[in-house]
């Protein structure tokens, strides 16, 4: 980091010891100084127009304190304390400031939140067989992989920092494989990039094990020792074909032989698992039939072998209690899932209604499924809501308070990790922006206003986190030798080779979903929207993944970073282009029964016929509708536990009049 003499950000970059980053960050990182010192709210404000139309006064501190205490007192004396609902995410990261919001709610005995949105389908499919959320380090892969599959994953967009590990891999001769019906910067760096149907791994999953088993390329002392595999599993694969697959997939059947004799060849393959590969009606069975891979050859015998989805049960040892205020919590209060905020703000038969909704580092309306309907909630005359934020984002035009958020610069943190394993510490670098204040010390502010005035609402956001670290048994920061901690789990550990995380510690083929209508064993599951005879005159999949110059909501507010994308594109294959009379450069509507967007359309064969796409997080504001691509996704939950399937859904296309 370094500042200019009148203390403006002019470089962030990476630090060159740590571990994983190796001095490596991605270039919208680097550009941080955009939103720093770019379109910030600096002052508390209340609401002087209609909601939504972002027409804000300023008032002070004090005021905005006394009309959130005076408002949710209001509502609560009428409907009870669970009227009050906070709705909060992953826009910090880091423990100390994401947990504040929690110590508020358990103290106020407010509705609690489902955390739903990013990560759970593919926990429930990784739990479902592995068990634990853990896997060889990006070290291994560099080191000792031979084969690395990278499986629903645009890692050069979304994880960059994994690119290099996976560079020096290939360096040492290692192959590259890409699974994704989308050729992403990722997919075009592949030796070999497969490009299946959304939606369909569960089935290429299912027909490489068939493949593997019929030719005797599985690994029968490994199944026995470490897994639940038995003669009806074996019985199972072994009917799956490659043609069977190529029909549901479309990947050629010589190529899906091809791949499962690739894989069983290989003396270490690593699969990197994308949470992207999840976020399907089908997603938690797709990941676990894919997860079942390494464990039919006994890949995770070798260093570098296996699979990993994510690290964090490296971090166990983490205890958050005394931030997220865990003695408060009361299992009979009720948890809203996050990602159905749009039903939940518009149900009128919900017991309790929501009339105090608190948004902090979380933009629902433009990240949260059906954004229209959420945005009908916000507009709701009873619906008091109020925003912590750094930016205008999609929903703090709808606050009405709207509070002005520290960035990481601006405030003090323990972040951990869930592609590597380290825990960082990071401190103040330059101070808080005009009025700002860190979620720390809003949330204790608010609380002492509310008239709850116990140590946690007392500490600072440094003896928070020693607090923290105390609680967890871990070095206290003095003793830290570098500003990280490195948790990596030992060898054996990282490649389950003491068992797996069930009780008979052996990996699961059969997983236990608590699901009657899911599949016994790997399969496809015909589950997707294009299996959805409603959504038949919608006849193109849709998918909305991350794009490359933003990180979520964060960076959309940024100008430079608007004009650099371009105006919203929708990425057409030639042949649904020409069906349709459309041509490159034109705008297009992609429509649904949630909603109509216009787009630019960009017409490519990076996408699979059948396909269309565009790389998301714009703001609303960026579409002539005023709402983002979220307006055309479904909200229906995913089994087993919840989660939208984000690139499941159907658009009809045509030319825009
Ligand atoms: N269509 C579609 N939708 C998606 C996805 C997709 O792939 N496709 N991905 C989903 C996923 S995986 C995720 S994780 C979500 C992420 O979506 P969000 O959680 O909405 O996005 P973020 O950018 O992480 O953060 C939200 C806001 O937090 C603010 N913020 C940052 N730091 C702080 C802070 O310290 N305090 C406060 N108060 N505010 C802060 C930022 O300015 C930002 O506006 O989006 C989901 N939505
Ligand atoms: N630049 C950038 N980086 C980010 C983010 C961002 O917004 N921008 N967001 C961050 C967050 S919060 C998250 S959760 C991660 C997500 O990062 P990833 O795990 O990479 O997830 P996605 O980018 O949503 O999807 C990855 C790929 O999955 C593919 N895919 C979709 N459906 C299927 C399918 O059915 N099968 C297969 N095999 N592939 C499929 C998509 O085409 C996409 O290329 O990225 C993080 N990094
Ligand atoms: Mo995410």
């Amino acid at each position: 980091m370094q500042t200019g003499a009148d203390g403006q950000i002019t470089k962030i970059s990476g630090d060159p010891d740590h571990p994983f980053t190796q001095g490596v960050i991605c270039g919208k990182v680097s550009r941080y100084s955009e939103i720093q010192h770019g379109p910030r709210i600096l002052q508390p404000m209340r609401r002087n127009g209609p909601k939504g139309v972002a027409d804000f006064v300023p008032i002070s501190w004090d005021e905005a304190l006394d009309r959130i205490a005076e408002g949710w007192g209001r509502r609560i004396e009428q409907h009870g304390a669970q009227t009050i609902w906070a709705h909060w995410y992953g826009g910090t990261m880091g423990v100390v400031q994401r947990s504040a919001v929690e110590r508020l709610v358990h103290r106020g005995g407010f509705s609690r939140m489902r955390k739903t949105l990013c990560f759970a389908i593919a926990a429930a499919g990784w739990s479902a067989g592995v068990g634990r959320g853990l896997g060889p380090s990006a070290e291994d892969l560099a080191e000792q992989s031979d084969l690395i599959i990278l499986w629903g994953i645009n890692a050069v967009s979304t994880h960059i920092n994994l690119m290099g590990f996976v560079k020096r891999a290939r360096a040492r001769g290692a192959r590259l494989i890409v699974v994704d019906p989308y050729r992403t910067r990722t997919a075009k760096l592949a030796d070999w990039h497969i490009q299946p149907r959304p939606g369909t791994d569960g089935a290429l999953a299912r027909a490489l094990m068939g493949v593997m088993l019929r030719e005797g390329l599985a690994d029968r002392d490994y199944l026995a020792q470490l897994t639940d595999f038995d003669d009806a599993v074996d019985a199972h694969m072994q009917a799956a074909t490659a043609q069977w697959a190529e029909a549901i997939t479309g990947v050629p059947a010589a190529d899906i032989d091809a791949f499962a004799r690739e894989y069983a060849a290989a003396s270490a393959p690593y699969i990197r698992i994308g949470i992207g590969m999840t976020r399907q009606n089908n997603g938690a069975v797709n990941l676990h039939a894919v997860s079942c891979l390494p464990a039919l050859v006994g890949a995770w015998k070798k260093r570098g072998g296996g699979a990993l989805l994510e690290t964090g049960d490296a971090f166990k040892a983490l205890n958050l209690d005394a931030a997220r205020g865990a003695q408060w919590i009361d299992h009979e209060t009720r948890v809203l899932d996050m990602s159905q905020i749009s039903r939940i703000l518009t149900d009128e038969s919900l017991e309790t209604p929501i009339t105090g909704l608190l948004v902090m580092h979380s933009n629902p309306v433009g990240s949260c499924p059906d954004s229209s309907k959420t945005i009908r909630g916000l507009c709701r005359d009873d619906l008091f809501t109020v925003v912590h934020e750094q930016v205008m984002s999609d929903t703090a035009r709808f606050a009405d308070i709207l509070l002005p958020a520290t960035t990481f610069l601006e405030h003090d943190d323990l972040y951990k990790s869930y592609g590597q394993y380290t825990v960082q510490s990071s401190d103040v670098v330059v101070p808080p922006s005009g009025e700002a204040l860190s979620n720390h010390d809003f949330i204790n502010r608010l609380a002492q206003r509310m008239g709850w005035d116990e140590p946690g609402f007392q500490m600072d956001a440094k003896q928070m986190r020693a607090q923290m670290l105390a609680d967890s048994g871990l070095p206290p920061l003095e003793a830290w030798p570098q500003p990280w901690l490195d948790m990596t789990p030992d060898e054996e550990a990282r490649h389950f080779r003491n068992g797996f995380g069930h009780a008979d510690g052996r990996f699961r083929f059969k997983p236990d979903w608590g699901d009657a209508a899911m599949p016994a064993m790997p399969d496809h599951w015909a589950v997707n929207r294009r299996d959805d005879a409603q959504s038949a005159q919608y006849p193109l999949d849709f998918m909305t993944p991350p794009a490359h110059e933003v990180l979520n909501t964060t960076f959309t507010a940024s100008q430079k970073a608007r004009d650099k994308r371009g105006k919203p594109t929708l990425l057409l294959h030639p042949d649904d282009a020409a069906a349709r009379g459309i041509v490159d450069g034109e705008r297009v509507v992609a429509y649904n029964a949630l909603a109509h967007l216009v787009f630019i359309a960009k017409i490519s064969d990076v996408v699979r016929p059948g396909l269309c796409l565009t790389e998301t997080n714009y703001a609303g504001e960026e579409f002539e509708q005023g709402v983002g691509p979220n307006a055309l996704s479904h909200a229906d939950p995913v089994v087993p536990a919840g989660g939208p399937a984000f690139h499941d859904n159907r658009v009809e296309v045509a030319k825009a009049s």
